[in-house]
């Protein structure tokens, strides 16, 4: 059997900012609002979303028997503002190496640390990469609330944080309950979309989220694209900047990439003329590799044509 605070020490010994545990069983409400976004098509060309969906909601199809999911957070929340005086924007979750990358191998050493502990433990380790229902199994494993922006707000961290599983076989000898919702009146971030992505309920409308059509969006496709991205040319953090629970969120300057410091340095002009070796080099390592230089460029032209 697991011990809960022992997996949460270790946790914090592997570097990770937040810990919790929940039961590997996901419930029938949170399957339904899944299952009614995806047929009002609100994942936009993401069809990948549509397959595997019952590996989503059965932990135990990824892992056998499985029954604990270990949650791990991990921010990248800054009060430094890289793009402070510059035309474009790039979301604060890029500033660093690609994320898949590194809070993967966080996972890896953590996991094996688990292992030594009890070595009769099974698990697979996640993050972003696999059909897991990530932000309820943070909300369930008592790490924080889903914000009116569908953003996991943690009352330590804010929502700038990473979340990453470990699907494991054993049971706990406890497990952590969820938090109360403290989004209480506040609007800010549905106020602050200018697209108007937030549709209630804390669901978004992938259409119309500069995230999606800034990262994801196919540069051929035929949908209509919001005519502005508000400066940002990957990514979007709108409707959290305005996230009150980010104003008092603990600060991880450190884990701004060097390389990244310099991205804000660069002119209109520079980034017109951005060439794809300049691109390659630029953004070598960082999720901004996840759009092609094409896309890339067309989100630029299509930024500064706004100004
Ligand atoms: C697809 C996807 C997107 C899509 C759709 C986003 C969305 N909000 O649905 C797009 C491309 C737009 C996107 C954008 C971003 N993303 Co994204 N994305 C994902 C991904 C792969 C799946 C999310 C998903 O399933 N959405 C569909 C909705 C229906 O599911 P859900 O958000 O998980 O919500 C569940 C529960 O919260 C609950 N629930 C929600 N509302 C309600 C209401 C009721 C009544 C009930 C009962 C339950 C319930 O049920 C839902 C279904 O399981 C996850 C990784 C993962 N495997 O989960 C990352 C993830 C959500 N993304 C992440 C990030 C960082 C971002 C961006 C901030 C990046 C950026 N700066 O541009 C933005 C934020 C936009 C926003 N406001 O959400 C992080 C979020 C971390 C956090 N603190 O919440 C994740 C968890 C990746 C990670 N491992 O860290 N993303
Ligand atoms: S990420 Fe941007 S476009 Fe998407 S919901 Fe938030 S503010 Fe709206
Ligand atoms: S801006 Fe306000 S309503 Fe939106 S997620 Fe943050 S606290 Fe909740």
């Amino acid at each position: 059997m697991l011990i809960h605070d022992e997996i949460i020490q270790l946790a914090q010994k592997n570097g990770f900012d937040a810990c919790g545990l929940a039961k590997a069983k996901v419930d029938a409400n949170t399957q339904l609002v899944y299952k009614k976004w995806l047929s009002a098509g609100f994942h936009a060309s993401m069809d990948w979303m549509e397959t595997n969906v019952h590996l989503r909601f059965t932990p135990q199809l990824l892992v056998e028997n499985a029954s604990t999911v270990v949650v791990v957070l991990y921010s990248y929340h800054t009060k430094l503002d890289v793009f402070e005086k510059s035309p474009v924007r790039i979301a604060q979750y890029a500033w660093r190496r690609d994320y898949h990358k590194t809070l993967k191998k966080k996972l890896k050493f953590f996991y094996n640390a688990l292992q030594q502990k009890y070595p009769e433990l099974q698990g697979r380790y996640f993050v972003d990469s696999a059909p897991v229902a990530e932000r309820y199994f943070a909300e369930q494993a008592g790490l924080g609330w889903i914000g009116k922006s569908g953003m996991l707000i943690n009352p330590v961290l804010g929502t700038n944080c990473f979340i990453g599983t470990i699907i494991i076989n054993e049971q706990a000898d406890k497990y952590d309950n969820p938090v109360e919702n403290r989004c209480g009146t506040c609007q800010r971030c549905i106020e602050a979309c200018p697209t108007n992505a937030i549709i209630g309920n804390s669901l978004i409308d992938s259409n119309k989220c500069i995230s999606y059509q800034t990262i994801e969006m196919k540069i051929n496709s035929e949908k209509p694209i919001h005519n502005s991205f508000s400066g940002f040319i990957y990514g979007c953090d709108l409707c959290q900047q305005v996230c009150p629970w980010n104003s008092k969120a603990v600060a991880f300057d450190e884990r701004v990439a060097e390389s990244a410091k310099k991205w804000g340095d660069l002119t209109a002009e520079q980034w017109q003329s951005l060439t794809e070796p300049e691109y390659a080099k630029m953004f070598e390592g960082t999720p901004v590799k996840r759009a092609s230089f094409e896309k890339l460029k067309s989100n630029i032209d299509k930024v500064l044509a706004q100004r």
